[in-house]
């Protein structure tokens, strides 16, 4: 059997992002022993014809199509992506009798709807590792499920999720665009946040991978294929029960020097935490702040207050480390007053940068799908493929939108609408910039004089690559 995944995702911004789900099935096949092709739509131009060329070439026996975004979540610049699969998977149609099977995260957010839209023959929902050679096996014998979508509760253990498959050519393509490298430490959210769509996506348990495989991962990723900088993709890096410290601890003790990068939940961290992180490369936090009043932020039933929030981003700036703050406006229990109170709490956090959307993208079952049905903004069994966002009762959109415009015009480390930048960022790291950049619009940054101990990236030359420092297991 040969097997051909593709990563449909062309999403550029804030910049493109490996396909490393992709990565860790084509591991996962290959580890079963099938042969596995991987194909990244976007390195080939987004053209239907190239990948049309490559089927008809390699004659492959199943098909897996990974959807990464349904949308951009960004209601102030609404961008949609469906249409793009849909568009590939008719493309393979008439190229192909192979079985198409999506998988991925956007697809996994509202399986029945996008495999309806698009028009393939199976669908994978979340973690797909398992159910993906089962179906190839089954398939290798003339044996296909009788329903179209397969799901099954998470079920790798920590140790069983491989270190992703990491395609050298696409690989090349992705650090040419900010030499960022991605890996995941592990699987699983905690957190019951209103909005979020996490724990429906890996499992509300945590599942770590062997610290000392993620630390093999970041020395192959650096040292083989020459990425500067590591995104831990985890959903929070700092898990409650101390998870990361293991990673952290694993990475000192084979000598990592590594500049990374992690989404980080608020919190106050002791010194000896602290220093861990610092000595092992952080460089940059994007600081899941979400809301940025208390009011809020128990709208979004967070654990944390904004004072949290403000004694987090002093702790990590005071040590150099760059922090992007994300900002959601027009929440559950928003109202004219919390929205200038949110400004200005804004606009007072020091040394970092802030990035703010309007409305929140409402995803299926999730607490906040159960508000806005409540609040009569969605009806109960309405489709939420086309994207709609939750915008409190008393919130209209425009007023939204010209109070965060006016509040935030004479700040430039608060950025609203959030993709103002991107057009520069792409920019900058085809000239060879390194890591997130963003932390150029701190006050501080990398331009406006080195309050920092460094930079998130290091603003090197292409083809300036530092070595790990890592030892052999
Ligand atoms: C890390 C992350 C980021 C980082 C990425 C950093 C990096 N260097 O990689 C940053 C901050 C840059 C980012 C940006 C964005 N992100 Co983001 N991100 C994530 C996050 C937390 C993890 C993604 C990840 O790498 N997971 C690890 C891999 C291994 O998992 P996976 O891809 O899901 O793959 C597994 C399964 O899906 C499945 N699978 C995958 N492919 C296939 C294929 C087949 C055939 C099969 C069977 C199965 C399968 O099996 C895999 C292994 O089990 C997810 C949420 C989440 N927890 O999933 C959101 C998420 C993917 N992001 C999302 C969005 C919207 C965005 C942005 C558009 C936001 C914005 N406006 O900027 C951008 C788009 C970036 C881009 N260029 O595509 C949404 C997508 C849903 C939607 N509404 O469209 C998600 C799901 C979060 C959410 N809101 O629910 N993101």
């Amino acid at each position: 059997m040969k097997i051909l995944l593709v990563s449909t995702n062309i999403t550029d911004t804030p910049y493109p992002v490996y396909p490393l789900g992709m990565g860790m099935i084509a591991a996962a096949l290959e580890a079963a022993g099938y042969q596995t092709l991987q194909y990244d739509f976007m390195q080939h131009d987004a053209s239907l014809e190239t990948l049309q060329t490559f089927v008809r070439e390699k004659q492959p026996d199943i098909i897996g199509l990974s959807i990464r975004n349904i949308d951009n979540v960004n209601l102030a610049n609404e961008q949609r992506y469906i249409h793009i699969a849909r568009d590939i998977v008719q493309g393979l149609k008439n190229v192909t009798e192979a079985p198409l099977i999506l998988g991925g995260s956007g697809f996994s957010l509202m399986p029945e709807a996008i495999l309806d839209a698009c028009g393939a023959d199976y669908g994978i929902v979340g973690e797909g590792e398992n159910l993906m050679v089962d179906f190839v096996r089954n398939a290798a014998h003339k044996r296909f499920p009788s329903q179209p979508i397969l799901r099954a509760p998470p079920a790798l253990r920590g140790i069983q999720i491989p270190p992703a498959n990491y395609d050298r050519r696409i690989m090349r393509y992705y650090l040419k665009n900010g030499k960022t490298a991605s890996i995941q430490t592990k699987r699983g959210c905690t957190h019951k946040c209103a909005y979020c769509s996490y724990p429906l996506l890996e499992g509300s348990h945590i599942r770590c991978r062997d610290p000392r495989a993620v630390v093999d991962d970041i020395r192959r990723v650096i040292d083989e294929y020459g990425a500067n900088m590591v995104f831990f993709t985890d959903s929070v890096f700092n898990d409650d029960a101390g998870h990361y410290l293991d990673v952290l601890r694993a990475m000192k003790k084979r000598g990592a020097r590594t500049p990374w990068v992690a989404f980080l939940k608020p919190e106050r961290f002791d010194d000896e935490t602290l220093s861990l992180m610092i000595d092992t490369g952080l460089r940059a936090v994007e600081l899941g702040s979400d809301a940025p009043t208390d009011t809020t932020l128990r709208g979004l039933a967070k654990s944390f207050t904004f004072a949290d929030i403000v004694a987090c981003n002093r702790q990590l700036t005071a040590h150099g480390v760059a922090v992007a703050h994300y900002y959601m406006f027009g929440g559950p229990d928003e109202t004219p007053d919390t929205v200038r109170e949110g400004i200005n709490n804004i606009v007072s956090l020091e040394n970092s940068v802030a990035f703010m959307f309007m409305g929140i993208r409402i995803l299926p079952a999730t607490p906040l799908e159960q508000r806005a049905i409540r609040d009569g903004l969605i009806p109960p069994t309405g489709n939420l493929l086309e994207p709609v966002y939750y915008l409190a009762p008393g919130i209209d959109k425009d007023w939204l939108e010209s109070t965060l415009t006016t509040g935030f015009k004479d700040h430039r480390h608060c950025v609203f609408p959030p993709d103002k930048f991107e057009a520069q960022v792409r920019l900058l790291h085809q000239l060879g910039h390194v890591g997130v950049l963003w932390d150029l619009l701190a006050p501080g940054g990398r331009e406006g004089g080195a309050r920092r101990r460094t930079s998130a990236g290091s603003g090197s030359a292409p083809g300036n690559y530092p070595k790990s420092g890592i030892t052999a297991p």
